[in-house]
């Protein structure tokens, strides 16, 4: 039994392509690029996502700022664009990744207008449906003086003391990515105050993308979306990074540094604080198959469900659901507590492409185990979430997930902390094409694409005796739209 190509398939539109989500953000449109979650906010209430966004096709060329707005943080509302490039402006090449403050009532993003890169700020009305271009734009006129740059853009702004902070990411030529610390009364005239970190970091990449920074607990963390590589005109993203340590006299001082995501597919994040005192976190959740297949679906780009951070004891972040797409579930499906058999087991009656599971085990040995999801019965096409306590790993392994040549198959690994008691919690998010993982606190995000029409059983595995599953719900999820 098979599916033809996706160019096949979607014949009827985007909404007919089977890879794409129902219950992640994707725009309303027939042909677009959706990339970075930009602007993010809590105004009046109600939580707004902006977006990196090329409404004219799924190619990255003449970026726009989507906006939509949700109360549940599950549905969400399109919103009429924000932001469009200004024929002769200084954002004329697009209007790049930025971040929105509420400026005492007056809500105000600061983004990238390209080409060049240069800081530009925008105010928006009361429902921040539109948005006026301040005409000082570009703020900042280009890097310090002096300095050399491969990139100069994305920014995160606050408020200390009643002075405005900025951190815009930065590739020096010839020495690597930064982020640059820059001060302000007003938003509009800017000082350089010198690199944000204390020391430069050992592996910086060559542009530092999209930085966050901001207080959580005790500590300061700097995310960073280091770019490594330019590999013949295309960009070789790595994976996001945490840094975490203390913040004083200007300078970060580091102590600590992870990768953010042990999946294959998430960039770019940003974060905000909401009303509930809530660090939330959205990415942007990449392709996993060609450009080619991309531009015969009509569409590329994903945004991930909202993600609180912590901190944990030991100083490690964590990342957890934050809730909302729990009024989506339904057919609820459990299973008995059991030691988990040596083998393949297929839930019975658990099958689909939208689903939620929530599973809780008790590992008493040493044994590698996980779960399958998006399996053909014959196991041809199959994608495992495979948990080693030994070397403390969460591998999102995609080696199996699609006979589509043309699709990403790949295993990715990250570290994996125990829980007391050496109990793992698994929460997986699978959403057609889209797989988010949570497991203690770490989480995993990938893109799969199985062409198998069939390819929708479940099943738990265990390499040896000794790990007992303690709780088994799974849901099937309803489409946000
Ligand atoms: N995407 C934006 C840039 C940013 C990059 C352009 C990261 O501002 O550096 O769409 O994905």
């Amino acid at each position: 039994m098979g599916l033809e190509r996706p160019g096949a398939v979607v014949a009827g539109g985007p909404w007919a392509d089977p890879h794409r989500p129902i219950y992640h953000f994707t725009p309303d449109r027939d042909r677009y690029r959706l990339n970075d979650p930009n602007g993010l906010i809590q105004w009046k209430g109600r939580y707004h996502l902006f977006y990196q966004y090329n409404p004219h096709g799924p190619y990255i060329d003449n970026t726009h700022w989507g906006h939509a707005v949700s109360d549940d943080l599950a549905h969400w509302e399109h919103l009429p664009i924000a932001l469009a490039p200004t024929p002769n402006g200084p954002d004329s090449g697009g209007c790049y990744s930025g971040c929105a403050v509420d400026n005492d009532g007056v809500p105000t993003v600061i983004y990238t207008g390209i080409d060049p890169e240069r800081p530009c700020l925008a105010t928006g009305d009361n429902d921040l449906l539109t948005w006026r271009k301040h005409p000082n734009n570009p703020v900042i006129d280009g890097p310090p003086d002096g300095m050399k740059t491969v990139g100069f853009r994305d920014h995160t702004i606050w408020r200390e003391g009643g002075v405005w902070y900025q951190v815009i990411g930065a590739g020096i030529a010839g020495v690597g990515g930064d982020a640059l610390l820059y001060s302000s009364e007003n938003l509009l005239d800017w000082d350089y105050l010198g690199s944000l970190m204390a020391e430069p970091l050992e592996d910086r990449g060559t542009m530092w993308e999209c930085p966050d920074f901001f207080p959580l607990g005790d500590r300061h963390m700097l995310l960073v979306s280091r770019l490594p590589h330019l590999m013949g005109g295309d960009i070789w993203r790595t994976r996001v990074r945490w840094h975490s340590g203390d913040f004083a006299d200007n300078k970060f001082a580091p102590d600590r540094s992870e990768v953010l995501d042990a999946g294959g597919n998430f960039y770019a994040p940003q974060t905000m604080l909401d009303d509930a005192g809530r660090r939330l976190m959205w990415g942007w959740i990449t392709e996993g198959r060609s450009r080619n297949a991309q531009n015969i679906a009509g569409w590329t780009g994903v945004i991930s469900l909202p993600r609180v951070l912590d901190l944990d004891g030991a100083g490690r972040l964590t990342q957890a659901p934050a809730g909302g797409t729990e009024s989506l579930r339904f057919n609820h499906r459990q299973v008995d507590g059991m030691d988990l058999p040596a083998e393949d087991f297929a839930i019975a009656g658990l099958r689909g492409d939208s689903l939620e599971i929530s599973a809780k085990f008790a590992m008493e040995d040493a044994v590698t185990f996980g779960l399958r999801i998006r399996c053909s019965p014959d196991g041809e096409e199959q994608t495992t979430i495979e948990i080693d306590p030994e070397r403390q790993t969460l591998t999102v392994d995609r080696t199996t997930s699609s006979h589509d040549p043309e699709a990403l198959l790949t295993r990715e690994t990250g570290s994996l902390e125990p829980i007391a008691g050496d109990q793992i919690e698994l929460r997986v998010f699978l959403d057609r094409s889209v797989i988010e993982v949570f497991a203690n606190g770490s989480a995993a995000t990938s893109r799969i694409y199985p062409m198998r029409a069939d390819s929708l059983g479940v099943s738990l595995f265990a390499d040896g005796p000794g790990v007992r599953l303690k709780e088994f719900d799974a849901w099937e999820m309803e489409s946000i739209w």
